[in-house]
């Protein structure tokens, strides 16, 4: 299969709809990657290869089993260890959204969970699916952390319940 579909494919499973292919997920989020390969009708090197290429880390195999690391719709529960982030993280997302998270924080819509990017770059990436020219949040990670706010790191984000509007530092607008 085509890498790109195999991956919209296994995120779909992943982070959505198990049940959909008959597969359950463990509550750390994770399926049999035997069970995942056959509900695909791919090999299961071939699944261990596109994770083991992958540039975004969007799974993970352990063993013989396979998760999404993040991503995931707000009714699939995933048990994460809180980690200290750094010191500031950034959101990336379409300029129509400014007014109302400056309002109301950054809240996990659909998912779970908030995502932010560790750099300007990647929030700028995950902005453009949204946006040709997106908003930076420049999130202060550091001081919600210190006020008690969760932080998990999930691959190359990290992952928050809800952040409220004062821990926005700065929004950098593209020019
Ligand atoms: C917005 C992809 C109005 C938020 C990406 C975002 C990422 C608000 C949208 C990962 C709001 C939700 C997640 C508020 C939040 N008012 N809008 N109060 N609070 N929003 O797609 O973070 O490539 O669910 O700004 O690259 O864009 O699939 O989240 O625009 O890493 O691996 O609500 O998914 O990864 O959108 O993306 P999403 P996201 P993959």
């Amino acid at each position: 299969m085509d890498k790109i579909r195999l991956s919209k494919k296994l995120a779909y499973i992943l982070r959505h709809n198990p049940l959909k292919y008959n597969l359950v997920l463990d509550r750390y989020g994770f399926a049999i990657l035997k069970r995942v390969a056959e509900a695909l009708g791919v090999g299961e090197e071939e699944i261990r290869e596109l994770v083991k290429n992958q540039e975004k880390k969007r799974f993970e195999i352990k063993g013989n089993k396979i998760r999404a690391l993040y991503g995931h719709s707000a009714h699939i529960e995933i048990i994460y260890k809180p980690s200290s982030p750094p010191s500031n993280l950034y959101h990336g997302t379409s300029r129509k959204m400014v007014k109302s998270i400056e309002k109301e924080g950054l809240k996990p819509m659909q998912r779970k969970y908030v995502h932010l990017s560790k750099n300007i770059e990647d929030a700028i990436s995950v902005g453009k699916r949204k946006d040709p020219n997106p908003v930076v949040f420049v999130i202060d990670a550091e001081k919600a952390h210190k006020d008690g706010i969760l932080f998990y790191e999930a691959g190359p984000v990290f992952l928050v319940d809800y952040l409220p509007p004062q821990y926005i530092k700065e929004i950098l607008y593209r020019s």
